[in-house]
């Protein structure tokens, strides 16, 4: 049985590099991927996963999305001189190559698929490849937007192929459209392309007519694209969360993958300069402990954009975190989605409705009254944003959000209020615990001996058994009426009263 997480990290791929100046490709550095990791050893958890190298992605590989053309152009740069590399970049829409982007490229790919074979063979439950470059812009014949082969396309054709599956999702929460993936799937109902991407209204790159909520596919493919357009910047853990229960979840249940591969941009968080929008960190612990309810949890998320190298590195921590199984952060603020999220849900929840009954049986009614009520009486009903998260970023230019995240961060993991801790000590434990602590009282021996008699009656003639099964109660006493989560007993004989108080737990605890 599965059950680590699979890191996969090279760092040979922080060699590719812009060479010269170019104000739309510089924000695409090395240290998106050394910063990331290194965040994620300062948060421990490197030392947690299950590391796999990566490899090249075999050229075979790479031709399952790619035109051979395509291949051979990207092969040919290798040897290139600096005048040479600009000019080949030049001929694609946001690219640049380095002498090492070829190489950088294929251990990309074969990174990707390493992954999907660790996941696929059961060596890792689910797992994370932070790879650059990045590959949902890329297309059979182009390199687009960062992008030069199109890792998560081959990784799900490859899946396909090897482990001759029949229904993957991809869900891309990048900023961007993957018009790259989309291209490669419009026609393949085997793959489910979700993607969610700042659009206001085709003016924002690669302000496509295709990236519109009304391109559902093509062919037998129809239904198997959803394209989510936001059509405003400053988009937050609320719009995100909206989608995902509203479009995403219901949608990706009734078709049942049995792989989700996730084009994971962090450009859609909080203080990207390309994605302008405002969800921290923490939403994507929770679109992640989603999307691990899918395909019996087999997870592979892929890393392509995000440029705030502070909100990019903490988003990874948090996802990597999540596949870890650690408790998600709790979200909190303003819980609706704004107005105009709640149109484009509205319009591709429309545009959707002939191809999947789950989106005809979810009554989203209070989502039509929440996009015509007036104003005033959204605010009454508090039902709906009609601003984005002023409290955030909205009211001062200057925030820094790297200042916000420090401190942001850790009132997420150490959350307050805090959960209450019970203890029968008043002295020797109170130092361990990070929160308040109730004192307990220990209960009466005759009490006790009169609770256990019917099972125990070897041990209730033990005083020092008495007196720890005392402790042991009292707390789960308190547990039992919610008044604290957990709890420590001082106690003579540890052993025997956590082992008395397990199955007291379970004789007891459950029947109230
Ligand atoms: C992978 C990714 C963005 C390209 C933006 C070009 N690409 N203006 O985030
Ligand atoms: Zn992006």
């Amino acid at each position: 049985m599965a059950s680590g997480t699979v890191l996969i990290y090279d760092e040979e791929m922080t060699t590719h590099k812009l060479l010269w100046s170019d104000p739309i490709c510089d924000i695409e550095v090395p240290e998106r991927l050394s910063s990331s990791y290194e965040q994620l050893k300062c948060y421990h958890l490197v030392e947690r996963c299950v590391h796999v190298p990566a490899r090249e992605g075999s050229e075979e590989e790479i031709l399952l999305v790619h035109s051979s053309e395509h291949l051979e152009v990207a092969k040919s740069t290798q040897t290139m001189n600096e005048e040479e590399l600009k000019r080949v970049s030049e001929n694609y829409d946001a690219f640049f190559f380095h002498p090492n982007t070829y190489r950088c490229a294929r251990l990309a790919v074969g990174a990707t698929l390493q992954l999907v074979d660790a996941v696929m063979s059961g060596k890792g439950r689910n797992g994370m490849a932070l790879v650059r470059p990045p590959g949902h812009h890329s297309q059979r014949n182009a390199a687009n937007g960062f992008c030069l082969f199109n890792n998560v396309a081959i990784a799900a054709e490859y899946a396909k192929l090897k482990y001759d599956l029949q229904r993957i999702l991809i869900v891309d929460w990048d900023v961007h459209h993957g018009q790259g993936t989309q291209y490669i799937f419009e026609e393949d109902p085997s793959v489910l392309y979700f993607s969610w991407h700042r659009y206001e209204h085709q003016e924002f790159w690669p302000s496509l007519k295709e990236s519109d909520y009304d391109a559902v596919g093509l062919g037998k493919g129809k239904g198997f694209n959803i394209n989510l357009p936001w059509n405003k910047v400053g988009m937050g853990n609320s719009d995100y969360l909206a989608a995902f229960f509203h479009v995403l979840l219901p949608v990706a249940f009734e078709f049942d993958p049995e792989l989700v591969i996730v084009s994971s941009g962090y450009d859609s968080g909080i203080g990207d300069p390309e994605g302008q929008m405002n969800a921290t960190p923490e939403v994507f612990a929770h679109l992640t402990h989603f999307l691990m309810q899918l395909a019996n949890g087999k997870l592979c998320v892929i890393l392509e954009g995000g440029y705030h190298l502070k909100s990019l590195a903490e988003s990874v921590c948090m996802t990597v975190k999540t596949l870890l199984g650690d408790p998600v952060p709790q979200i909190t603020g303003e819980m609706a989605p704004c107005r105009s999220a709640v149109e484009s849900i509205q319009n591709v929840r429309a545009a959707h409705k002939p191809y999947w009954k789950w989106l005809t049986y979810e009554d989203t009614s209070f989502l039509q009254n929440l996009s015509t009520k007036s104003n005033l009486l959204k605010k009454a009903n508090s039902n709906l944003s009609t601003e984005h998260d002023s409290k955030i970023t909205n009211s001062n230019e200057n925030v820094k959000v790297e200042r916000f995240l420090e401190l942001h961060m850790k009132s997420i993991l150490f959350p307050v209020p805090p959960i209450k801790t019970a203890t029968t000590d008043s002295t020797g434990l109170a130092h361990f615990l990070p929160v308040a602590v109730h004192l307990v009282k220990e209960m009466d021996k005759t009490e006790i001996k009169t609770l256990v008699s019917g099972f125990y009656v070897d041990l209730v003639e033990d005083d020092k058994t008495l007196l720890s099964l005392g402790s042991m109660l009292a707390i789960l006493d308190k547990i039992l009426k919610k008044e604290v989560r957990n709890g420590i007993a001082a106690s003579p004989t540890p052993a025997v009263s956590a082992a008395v108080a397990l199955r007291h737990s379970v004789r007891f605890g459950f029947q109230r």
